[in-house]
Order: C-alpha cells, then structure tokens, then sequence
C-alpha cells in the first residue's frame, strides 16, 4: 500500500508540474478576472484551460469541511452555456505549496444528469491553499481546469 502511495504520489506530482507549467499563467489570470481566489468558497463558474468547458464546482458541505471525507458536485456546460451530459472527468488536487496530494482518491461516482456530476471522497487534511484538478474529456475533447480554495 505504501508502495502504491508514493507510486500515485509520484504521478500526481509529475501531473502537477506540468499542468503548473501549462495552466499557471491563464489559470492566474481566470481567477483574477472572476475574483474566484480571494472568494474560494462562492460557486463561481471557471473556464477549462483551453475554454472549451465552463465549471461549477460546489461542495456539499458549505463551508468545505476540515479532515472530513465529503461530496462536490461539478456542474459541466460548454462555453456557450449548455449542459454537458456525456464527460468523463478525472479528479486530482492537492496542496502545492506542500508538495502533497489528497489523503483520499477523489473521483466522479455519479452523472447527475443536466451537467450535473457527483465528486466522492473530498478530503482537506490540513488547513491552507488547496486546488481541485478537473480533467475533462467529452468526445475527443479534452481540456483540464484548476480550483483553488482557502481551507481554515
Ligand atoms: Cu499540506
């Protein structure tokens, strides 16, 4: 078990890197534009990296919960607006600044219907800047998006 740890551990950071490599600079510049980092708890929507998808992430625990397994949903639309029925979505995360991942394997577990996907196993295991990691594939698009939030 250990051994699987580190092996993920190891993925999520090579993960990592190159997604801060690839998304920081128009990331940064999303969140300022929607004010999204110094609100982190409000649902507001995010655009994917490349734009092609527009993300809502809510927990179902307002605020997000501190050591305590829960759910989020993910409510999926294209950029112009419409539902997403038909993703598959990766979830990854953790604390940057830490170098360390979730304590937990996040995943979707459930289509919720109208654009609506269920997130299990959220777990925020100190508290600090975290990120939620969105990879989202609909067809043969692709395209992956960042969340930060301030757990206390
Ligand atoms: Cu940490």
């Amino acid at each position: 078990m250990r051994f699987v740890n580190s092996f993920f551990g190891i993925l999520f950071f090579a993960y990592l890197f190159e997604m801060n490599v690839q998304a920081s600079e128009s990331m940064n510049h999303q969140h300022d534009m929607h004010g999204l980092s110094s609100v982190p708890n409000i649902p507001t929507p995010i655009y994917s990296e490349k734009k092609l998808f527009k993300l809502t992430l809510t927990s179902k625990i307002n605020p997000p919960p501190l050591s305590k397994i829960h759910q989020w949903v993910l409510h999926l639309e294209t950029a112009e607006g419409k539902p997403i029925e038909q993703a598959h979505v990766q979830v990854y995360g953790g604390m940057p600044m830490h170098k360390h991942g979730f304590p937990t394997h996040p995943q979707v577990t459930q289509s919720l219907g109208k654009g609506n996907y269920l997130i299990d196993g959220i777990k925020f295991s100190m508290p600090g800047h975290w990120e939620i990691w969105l990879n989202v594939q609909v067809g043969k698009q692709r395209d992956k998006a960042i969340v930060k939030l301030n757990i206390s």
